[in-house]
């Protein structure tokens, strides 16, 4: 390890011992690092210095509340907010090298500019989810000893709370606020320049924490290396954006889905960030066409939601009025839209090219790796598969001893590459990293080209009459029935076959009235209708037995299906 910046080495001292480590490799030429550096420095004041600050950098929209939409800010406007930021973290807040800073707020310009002040005060940013509450936040703050919080006043009373029970949070200051200690005011009195904190490329950059669906939160170490890498290996190989690209997206800023997608990649190549604070699929939809974005980030059932909504409003005629899902939207500005965080359903990429045109890019990432391992280009997609290890990465699919696994066969999908796992203090590093390899937790086959192909999470597949049932693919098959709006399949307890297949499906709103018939037997009729098609569609001994209607399904912040919550009703 290099000479760190930190005078607060609490991060160092608690990373996992070396040998549990993933393994790291730099095989491409643009991984070479050295020793220091500062990753702002090469995602903002670089394009200042190259007389490249006039460019717009990023764009605050908030859905029309008032509060602090219309901030069009350049490169040098991005960067004299950042420094003026790191010249209150340094000089009113007392933060050093090494210390923790929480950051919740939504995707704001404010919320980028607090980000990049982190960086260069070379502090750690801890960025966590807007819908958080106050025992969530304590966890954070305790497990990651965070001293400081930069926090956006609309949100500020959870963590006020989590505050009153964890002291080792000594300075709050609030942004978007009028207040005379608000971070606004206090960064008017301070400089427009700032020298970065000369941090060690090893320096840990950020803790993410994962969107865990049970149990504690972990935090993931990343170093200001990392956040370059990832700039260096999936967008330029697979995304392919330019200068003159306009992201958006849904993702929050505290998900490293959303910070590489909409905060990183765009501007590691110069181009414009659109900054949603709302980014439902009917708040996305006119923002795009608003903004004329070219570059879309979001997860498989916000494209599913948007194709219903363009559809509703196209039947209902362009020159509705009234609420924006009812109108037609202008999406010809697009160009490359992107969809992680789910598997996404070969049904549902069909859909999308048949609405606008375009196909999509799939990637798999994780918060373990930082950003996305396995993906591909528009050229090279294949329907139903997630696509190759991104250059820089190398991924296998492996039994439970580490082996490979026959060519078409299940197993685990292990990965590795210039960023990996490094838990926070935490003994599950060693479940996640094994052999050397990065362990997700996914189900993947690799196919007879070499495409790796989604099964389930490794705790999804379904164990049924001896049979292994990957639920994505049940739903994948359901998703096709014309009635379905979305839908979630698991597995339930079962005497005689173990577990039985059940799938909970949110149809859409016209799927059993249309029929005529009651409610009752409609909805009799329909369950039969939707298991035949499935029968027909994938092998008939993986059809759902079992179909349950639902208004919705539950899912996280960061879109993904809750299926525990599913199975313990
Ligand atoms: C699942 C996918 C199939 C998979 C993430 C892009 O999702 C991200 O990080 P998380 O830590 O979850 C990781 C897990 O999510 N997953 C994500 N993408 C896909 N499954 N196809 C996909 N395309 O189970 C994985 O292990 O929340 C995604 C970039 C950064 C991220 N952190």
């Amino acid at each position: 390890m290099h000479r760190t910046a930190h005078l607060d080495t609490f991060a160092r001292d608690h990373l996992p011992p070396r040998d549990q480590w993933p393994e790291l490799v730099f095989d491409l030429p643009e991984l070479q690092f050295p020793e220091r550096m500062n990753c702002s420095q090469d995602l903002l004041d670089r394009w200042v210095a190259e007389g490249q600050g006039g460019r717009t950098a990023v764009i605050g929209d908030d859905g029309g509340d008032g509060r602090g939409g219309g901030i069009r800010w350049t490169y040098a406007e991005l960067q004299a907010q950042a420094n003026r930021i790191a010249n209150v973290l340094v000089s009113e807040l007392g933060v050093v090298p090494g210390n923790r800073v929480l950051l919740r707020g939504a995707n704001t310009p404010q919320m980028a500019a607090c980000w990049f002040a982190v960086m260069k005060v070379g502090a750690i940013a801890v960025a966590t989810m807007p819908l958080l509450r106050a025992k969530e936040l304590g966890q954070v703050i305790e497990k990651a000893r965070v001293s400081h919080a930069l926090c956006d006043a609309a949100l500020a009373g959870e963590l006020a709370t989590a505050r009153a029970q964890f002291p080792v949070l000594e300075r709050v200051c609030l942004f978007r606020s009028d207040a005379a200690d608000g971070l606004e005011a206090l960064a008017e009195r301070q400089s427009t320049s700032f020298e970065n904190v000369d941090t060690a490329s090893d320096d840990c950059a950020l803790i993410a924490f994962t969107s865990g669906t049970t149990g504690q939160p972990k935090g993931t170490m990343h170093f200001h290396r990392d956040v370059l890498a990832i700039c260096r290996c999936w967008p330029v190989h697979c995304l392919r954006a330019r200068s003159d690209d306009v992201f958006i997206g849904s993702p929050p800023l505290a998900f490293t889905f959303g910070l590489g997608g909409l905060l990183l990649f765009p501007l590691s190549v110069g181009a414009t960030a659109v900054l949603l604070e709302k980014a439902s699929p009917d708040a996305l939809l006119p923002a795009i066409e608003k903004h004329r974005a070219t570059v879309c980030f979001t997860a498989p059932t916000s494209y599913r939601a948007m194709v219903a909504a363009i559809t509703a409003g196209a039947t209902s005629g362009a020159a509705s009025t009234g609420a924006d899902s009812g109108k037609a939207h202008d999406l010809s500005s697009l160009r490359k839209c992107v969809s992680a965080g789910e598997a996404l359903p070969a049904a549902t990429r069909q859909l999308w090219k048949d609405t606008t045109g375009l196909e999509m890019i799939d990637g798999i990432g994780a918060t373990e790796m930082l950003h996305i391992f396995v993906s591909h280009t528009e050229e090279t997609a294949r329907p139903g598969a997630t696509g190759k290890p991104v250059p820089g990465y190398r991924a296998r699919v492996v039994d439970d001893e580490g082996r490979d696994v026959p060519q078409g066969s299940v197993g685990k999908l292990a990965v590795l590459g210039p960023t990996g796992c490094r838990y926070l203090a935490d003994d599950r590093q060693l479940k996640y990293v094994k052999h050397g390899w990065n362990l997700t937790g996914d189900a993947y086959l690799i196919d007879a080209d070499g495409y790796f192909v989604y099964q389930a999470r490794t705790d999804d597949m379904i164990i049924s009459g001896g049979y292994n049932i990957a639920g994505p693919e049940v739903e994948s098959a359901l998703l096709a029935h014309p009635g379905v709006a979305e839908c979630a399949v698991v597995g339930v307890p079962d005497e005689e076959r173990g577990q039985v297949v059940k799938a909970f499906v949110v149809l859409k709103p016209n799927a059993i009235d249309a029929t005529g018939a009651t409610r009752a037997a409609g909805e009799a009729a329909l369950i039969k209708e939707i298991q035949d098609f499935v029968k027909a569609t994938i092998a008939p001994y993986k059809y759902p037995r079992a179909i349950e209607f639902r208004a919705s399904l539950p899912r996280t912040e960061t879109g993904k299906l809750q299926r525990f919550r599913l199975r313990e009703q």
